[in-house]
């Protein structure tokens, strides 16, 4: 019997993943992703289940987590966006490597348009690259229903497998049937071959041959998969390839079948014979998918200059941003303007019908108050610089604070303050939130200290994920100590409410920490005001319900 529910991209996936014996599910939060685990902690079933599902310090330790329990033999998930995955690179592509027990399930969330990330890099490059293979759902339905498949896939080839989300999936709903039979947990049991879980050279030399042969075999997997197919069309002037969530766009555009022979790829390794076929069967092609090129180029090759190869290369579809169903049709439109049922009167410019609102820190912000007292302070310095980092306090860069020089990636204004520090910057100044720092800022820390590095590293604390919607921070309570563990010295690491009234006080401790000639660390902490209010309805609430 199936049921209907009206499901996020990103939780039909996760419900999927719990109706198919899922024990523990991992991850750190990142826009697209987060509300994978979010949805899978409130979920009854798994209460009922015990199933795992905490957020882990940063992408690699959810990677290696979720890794440890496929060991176990039981069914796990780590979900993230897409730059996380580059956090967690060196388990993943290892991950091949070792290969799975219980099935595992690697989803990343890809941001075209970066409507919350600093790039727009695409998945499918790392799952090809760790030969991995990758279901890129095209619908909500197939997310739910990849999730038993991957995990299926997962098990019987003992190989981790991908799932590439994009935003516009991940945050979009739709009606989705879903299984009311469950299957059971997999009970603990431990890999049948064990020399490949240790990657010392000799094992890793034989595992990788196997690796090889075993993404051949994947590669005829892909060829009938249910995911993938080949639908033919009268009109053979173009055959088109289209892939995960563009398959969507083309149906639209096509309500009563589209003339042109398809082939839809949402399983990875390419269907090399199914594209062939239509290669075959077709004059030219044209390559329609969300993100970069990656399907154009293995079909293109670098040496195809006799244009019969059309998409994102050859200028037909846009190379940056978001594909959109509008995109598609004026790239079917270049190549056959005849096709006049596909003309639409002039679109209004979003511009025209949204107007646009710069972000900004909200009203009351604990980072505003630390902000304005980093600034009074830097005014006594000729070139001061401040390195920051990914969170909300990055809004710190805009009007009117205009505060930070850099941002790079999540952990970098420790290590990038340092450097400059190195360089013979003063001051040299490092600003971080509390869930970055646990991220990624420790390590980066760590040479400081062991250096006494001339910096000041500011963790602008609010006590929780601010950024991705207030998801707990794993150093809540204990960053003192953990600078204090990793050897700062007790004198300089300074703790301060981040409060106007204080202003005075944290702009004169900025300035005694920056005239101190070694490393220091300033905490400056209040509740983040959107979780401190959302913390305070809830306790109205049980105070009423007392
Ligand atoms: C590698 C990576 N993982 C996740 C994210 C998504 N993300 C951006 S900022 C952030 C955390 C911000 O929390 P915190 O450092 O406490 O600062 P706050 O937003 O609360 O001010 C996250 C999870 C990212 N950009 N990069």
């Amino acid at each position: 019997m199936k049921t209907k529910n009206l499901l996020l991209g990103d939780e039909a996936l996760a419900l999927g993943a719990l109706h198919a014996g899922l024990s523990g599910a991992y991850a750190y939060p990142g826009t697209p992703s987060t509300e994978i685990l979010e949805f899978v902690q409130s979920h009854p079933i798994t209460k009922e289940r015990n199933i795992h599902s905490h957020w882990s310090s940063n992408e690699k330790t959810a990677m290696e987590e979720a890794l440890g329990m496929s060991f176990a033999g039981k069914r796990s998930m780590v979900s993230m966006k897409h730059v996380g995955l580059n956090v967690a690179a060196d388990p993943f592509v290892n991950s091949a490597m070792t290969g799975a027990n219980g099935g595992i399930l690697v989803i990343s969330a890809d941001d075209p348009s970066m409507h919350s990330s600093q790039n727009e890099q695409d998945s499918r490059y790392y799952a090809a690259f760790a030969f991995i293979p990758c279901l890129e759902p095209s619908n909500q339905q197939e997310a739910y229903d990849m999730a038993r498949y991957g995990f299926v896939l997962s098990e019987k080839y003992g190989i981790p497998v991908m799932v590439r989300l994009v935003t516009r999936l991940s945050h979009s709903r739709a009606v989705v049937e879903v299984d009311s039979e469950y299957l059971p947990q997999n009970n603990i049991h431990f890999p049948k071959f064990g020399p490949q879980w240790v990657l010392m050279p000799a094992n890793s030399k034989r595992r990788y041959v196997e690796l090889l042969k075993d993404y051949d075999k994947l590669q005829q997997v892909s060829e009938t998969s249910p995911f993938n197919s080949y639908r033919d069309g009268n009109d053979k002037s173009i055959g088109i390839i289209v892939s995960g969530i563009a398959a969507n766009y083309l149906d639209e555009l096509f309500p009563n079948g589209c003339p042109f022979p398809v082939v839809k790829v949402s399983q990875y390794p390419l269907p090399v014979e199914m594209i062939s076929s239509l290669v075959a069967d077709t004059d030219s092609l044209l390559i329609i998918e969300e993100g970069q090129p990656f399907i154009e180029q293995r079909i293109r090759g670098e040496l195809d200059k006799n244009g019969i190869v059309y998409g994102k290369l050859s200028g037909q579809l846009p190379r940056t941003g978001e594909l959109t169903p509008d995109a598609v049709r004026e790239a079917l439109l270049t190549l056959r303007p005849e096709l006049s049922e596909l003309r639409l009167p002039e679109p209004k410019a979003a511009s025209q019908i949204v107007m646009p609102r710069p972000p900004a820190l909200c009203q009351g912000c604990s980072h505003r108050d630390v902000y304005s007292a980093l600034n009074d302070a830097l005014k006594e310095y000729k070139e001061p610089k401040v390195f920051g980092d990914i969170g909300c306090y990055t809004l710190g860069y805009l009007s009117p604070f205009n505060a930070i020089d850099t941002c790079l990636d999540m952990g970098a204004s420790v290590t990038m303050a340092k450097g400059a520090a190195d360089a013979g910057v003063f001051p040299s100044i490092g600003i971080i939130g509390d869930s970055t720092f646990t991220h990624s800022g420790m390590t980066g820390l760590l040479d400081a200290i062991n250096e006494n590095t001339n910096m000041v590293l500011i963790i602008s604390d609010n006590l929780t994920t601010g950024m991705t919607g207030g998801q707990d921070s794993q150093g809540t309570g204990k960053l003192e100590d953990i600078c204090m563990g990793l050897g700062a010295s007790p004198e300089h690491v300074r703790t301060i409410d981040a409060l106007p009234k204080l202003h005075e006080d944290i702009k004169q401790l900025f300035l005694d920490e920056i005239n101190y000639p070694g490393l220091s660390v300033v905490i400056v902490r209040r509740e983040c005001i959107q979780t401190a209010r959302r913390h305070a309805a809830a306790k109205a609430k049980q105070a009423k319900k007392d």
